[in-house]
């Protein structure tokens, strides 16, 4: 099939592609209905995809990955700079020419018998000064079909690159064999390039996501004076009609998709507040000719985790998968064709079929203590079946940002909010997240690890460098830098109970982040930062005692200690003492913060 395109950069590289992987068959991705309605056709007649009812989930499919491949691989994850330093202590690395001099071979003749899709596709909108173009290379239908979900994808994303631009990112993707032992994520940043290899999971495969709209991007973003980050944009309106944007970057699985997505409790919605999405996983932010900081979302979908998601837990979010979704490792109920997960109702169905394929009693199975679904079962919707979606979602400018929130899960330690005094001390705040993981990446599940900025497995280059970025797009952005908080919707009790309802509840806390940011509410002082004073908080309506709030806002002086002591081992050790290059205005910080407690 003939190429879409007359650029001799993307066409030069897709033949060299093809003449290494050697595909029966090359397929250029136009992203027309027809043409998409026939992959899906093949990929359900190959039971690659299965569809869902069509009543009640219309266009949705169903897609399960090998029980070996649920989840991204940071431990097979390469950022391959030409220097080691470059990539930095967070990354894994090898030499570029290396790293080729093993993969080359792998992808030589891996697509025979198969055909090669080529995938034009822009993150962010169309015409969006902002947004950039990639082209992948994959062998999997799944992978076009969630990437007509994620990107704008086809031929209007080669009508943004233009017949001579080499500013594209090179993506080449193949499931293989599917073997874990093999399985390489590949990004080559100073070639504007990406190899992901033996994986067929989301987060491996799509690679507009994590591999190019984070790991490059973040490299672009340092290069070109602007920013990529693991953050949720949101909008809130206020019974004034004036919106105010923030975004919030939280570690893989702790809400982003909630709180971009959340209802406000009724003593809001009845005096007029609304929340709208912008996006709930990546924000690119560049400063606008007014000064101010202003963010696009990149991707044109939700990759959404689907265990937890309820009427309840995210109403926005369930709706969105009702049609033309994908459901990818979650339950099957037999009976209707319907996607199931723990935590969507207590009623698993008795004819199910589980993640990894066996049909089984689901309540009999639940009951044992067996999972259905996978904690890692994701959902790709599109965004525009989000009601909640932002009326400027498709605004090629993006939307100016008031505040940006950092958080994690955090049982002990960390407030429920609190406010940065400035840009620099808001980095260090970032640079200090930490949080218990979680089922998204594979590793143990609720260990306590440093994740600064929630990027730890998407920084593209030396983390020292990133954080140095950032406190120079402070420099630059000055008086119209947006206000930096702090949130932790986890903290415990003693007895192990969640201290704050969450969910719709954290509507309370944004409100208080955005009279901040407005200098309508007054705060308290502490070492770590300005907390609310507790009759700021609003707790009407909520079971909440005076000393549940007292406790949710403690700053304990031990449990600080505790954790200043191990963000010096954390910079000295895991940082400076790998190769990352910390600003010497981070270590002041940290000083600062140990003064302001006495020490
Ligand atoms: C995601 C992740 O899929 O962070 O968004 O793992
Ligand atoms: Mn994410």
């Amino acid at each position: 099939m003939a190429s879409l395109t007359k650029n001799p950069n993307v066409n030069a590289w897709v033949d060299e592609m093809i003449a290494l992987t050697k595909p029966d068959k090359v397929v250029w991705i136009d992203g027309s209905d027809e043409q998409l309605e026939g992959l899906r056709q093949e990929a359900l007649s190959t039971g690659e995809m299965i569809k869902m009812n069509e009543e009640l989930y219309p266009g949705c499919l169903y897609h399960r990955t090998a029980p070996n491949d649920v989840a991204r691989v940071e431990d097979r994850t390469f950022i391959c700079s030409e220097k080691k330093e470059d990539a930095g202590p967070t990354n894994n690395w090898m030499d570029p020419n290396e790293m080729w001099a093993m993969l080359e071979p792998m992808y030589d003749g891996v697509m025979k018998g198969r055909t090669m899709y080529v995938i034009p596709y822009s993150m962010g909108p169309i015409g969006s000064p902002l947004a950039k173009v990639g082209v992948e290379l994959t062998d999997s239908i799944y992978v076009v079909l969630n990437m007509d979900i994620m990107t704008r994808m086809g031929t209007k994303a080669f009508e943004n690159l233009g017949d001579t631009s080499d500013d594209f990112v090179r993506g080449l993707h193949s499931k293989a064999d599917v073997d874990p032992e093999k399985r390489y994520i590949v990004q080559f940043p100073e070639k504007n390039t990406i190899c992901s290899i033996n994986s067929a999971y989301g987060g491996n495969v799509l690679l507009g996501k994590k591999c190019f709209a984070l790991r490059i991007a973040s490299f672009q973003g340092k290069n070109e004076g602007w920013m990529a980050e693991h953050m949720l944009i949101l909008g809130v309106q206020k019974p004034d009609g004036d919106i105010k944007y923030i975004t919030a970057a939280f570690p893989s699985a702790c809400g982003k998709t909630n709180l971009a997505m959340l209802i406000p409790p009724e003593i809001y919605t009845k005096q007029g507040y609304k929340v709208f999405t912008v996006g709930d996983d990546i924000a690119w932010m560049k400063q606008g000719e007014d000064g101010r900081l202003y963010a696009i979302n990149p991707e044109n979908g939700f990759f959404g985790v689907a265990p937890g998601t309820n009427a309840k837990s995210n109403y926005n979010a369930l709706a969105s998968t009702k049609k033309n979704a994908i459901f990818t490792n979650v339950a099957i109920n037999l009976d209707n064709m319907t996607p199931w997960w723990e935590g969507l109702d207590k009623n698993p169905p008795v004819n199910a079929q589980e993640w990894k394929g066996a049909n089984v009693n689901g309540v009999e199975y639940t009951a044992k203590g067996e999972k259905l679904a996978h904690p890692n079962s994701r959902f790709t919707a599109p965004a525009e079946n989000c009601p909640c979606i932002s009326p400027e979602f498709n605004n090629p400018q993006g939307v100016p940002i008031s505040a940006i929130i950092f958080g994690g899960r955090r049982e002990k330690t960390t407030p429920l909010v609190y406010q940065s005094f400035d840009w620099t001390h808001g980095t260090y705040i970032g640079s200090a997240v930490s949080s218990e993981t979680t089922a998204a990446a594979t590793g143990a599940v609720g260990v306590l690890r440093h994740d600064p900025m929630a990027m730890k497995p998407f920084i593209g280059y030396n983390v020292g460098d990133y954080w140095n970025h950032w406190l120079e797009m402070g420099e630059k952005l000055g008086e119209n830098a947006p206000k930096i908080f702090n949130v932790n919707w986890f903290k415990k009790d003693e007895n192990g109970n969640f201290m704050w309802p969450g969910f719709g509840d954290n509507m309370r806390v944004l409100d208080w982040i955005i009279k901040r940011c407005e200098g309508k509410v007054d705060a308290q002082e502490t070492p770590i930062g300005y907390l609310p004073k507790p009759e700021d908080l609003n707790v009407e309506g909520l079971d909440i005692s005076a000393e549940q709030v007292d406790a949710l806002l403690a700053v304990d002086k031990d449990l600080w200690a505790d954790e200043i002591k191990e963000m010096r081992r954390y910079y000295d050790e895991d940082i400076a003492g790998k190769g990352g290059r910390i600003p010497a205005a981070l270590y002041e910080e940290l000083d600062k913060l140990e003064k302001r407690f006495g020490g």
